[in-house]
């Protein structure tokens, strides 16, 4: 059987060899640092505690890489979050499958899916884009991976999110519609949907950002939303910007929604109209399922200009910039749009 140590530090050579072209491809890239810069933007209101601790990164003149992994793993280690990271509901066989991706100023991004018995998905996710050749790692190889990483398993269904699924259990309706798992989230918040994408530009003007989720709760084991899916979930291109998403993975995949609002945004729509026009698509494709579900986008251009656009009401997310920190900001939506109209 060939050694999977031995294959990795090989591969590892190889990737290094591939980095070293990126970086000159790189080189003619140009960067426009700027006034607004650099800055992190997030979704969610815990996005604010998240930018908050990427900034300190960014502030030191920092890599926008860097900032963004320590900024997500705030969430990741959030005892009282149940949708992202150690604290995540479980699916329904009560297994904690936890998705995560990150991607950088060259190009390069890793992914891991369905990854049991490690808090930091998005740590492992790295290691994944510097030191193997792949993009995406799933289930027990990923697992396995950070284990020969030095990282260490531990057991993350907690006892209130085991008391959650035993009460999910006596019922055991399952639709993927964002309302059930909200209101076993956070009573009385009907559409807050937790998956953390956070988007930065360091004071060089280069982008990064990372995605990381334990998806919809009591889904079928093996299950994947769009979070750990470099061009669903996140994509960055460091001409042009980055994108990330949150709510149904399932309608994100569908229609590559990241990858849709930076290629939107290279044609020239600013980041609020190019979520917008995302979102649109979605609706658009499945009108009859859109009054159900949520999916909300965020999005960044190079200049920094940032901009939000979701199905639903009630998606928020957080700006911090050297003017202020602690900017938490409601995002446009269809629904409220067509209630104004
Ligand atoms: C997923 N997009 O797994 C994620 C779910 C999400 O808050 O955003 N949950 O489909």
């Amino acid at each position: 059987m060939y050694n999977r140590r031995k294959f990795i530090k090989l591969t590892a050579l190889t990737a290094s060899v591939a980095t070293l072209s990126k970086y000159a491809t790189a080189k003619n890239i140009p960067t426009v640092p700027g006034d607004r810069l650099p800055i992190v933007i997030s979704t969610w209101d815990f996005g604010v505690a998240a930018n908050k601790e990427a900034w300190k990164t960014l502030e030191k003149g920092g890599r926008a890489l860097d900032a963004v992994e320590a900024g997500v793993k705030i969430p990741e280690a959030d005892m009282k979050n149940h949708t992202v990271g150690r604290a995540g509901y479980p699916d329904r066989d009560g297994r904690v499958t936890l998705d995560a991706c990150i991607m950088d100023e060259f190009g390069n991004c890793g992914s891991v899916a369905a990854m049991e018995n490690i808090a930091h998905p998005i740590t492992v996710a790295r290691l994944v884009m510097e030191k193997t050749p792949h993009v995406m790692l799933v289930g027990d190889g990923a697992t396995q991976f950070a284990v020969e990483q030095g990282i260490k398993k531990e057991k993350l269904l907690t006892p209130e999110s085991e008391k959650a699924w035993k009460k999910w259990l006596v019922k055991a309706q399952y639709s993927p519609k964002m309302n059930i798992e909200n209101e076993q989230h956070r009573p009385g918040s009907k559409y807050n949907h937790d998956t953390i994408g956070m988007l930065a530009i360091d004071a060089k003007g280069n982008i990064s950002g990372a995605c990381t989720t334990s998806g919809m709760a009591f889904k079928l084991h093996g299950r994947v939303g769009d979070s750990p899916i470099i061009g669903a979930g996140l994509f960055v291109d460091n001409e042009v910007g980055g994108a990330t998403s949150t709510g149904v993975g399932e309608e994100v995949i569908r229609n590559v929604g990241s990858f849709l609002v930076v290629e939107l945004m290279r044609q020239g729509y600013s980041p609020r109209d190019a979520c917008k026009e995302a979102v649109h698509r979605i609706i658009k494709k499945k009108p009859e399922i859109a009054k159900e579900i949520q999916v909300g986008f965020l999005a960044i251009n190079k200049k920094g200009e940032y901009g939000a656009y979701a199905i639903q009401e009630g998606f928020s997310f957080a700006v911090c910039d050297k003017n202020k920190q602690d900017l938490l900001i409601p995002g446009e939506s269809y629904y409220k749009d067509i209630k104004k109209n």
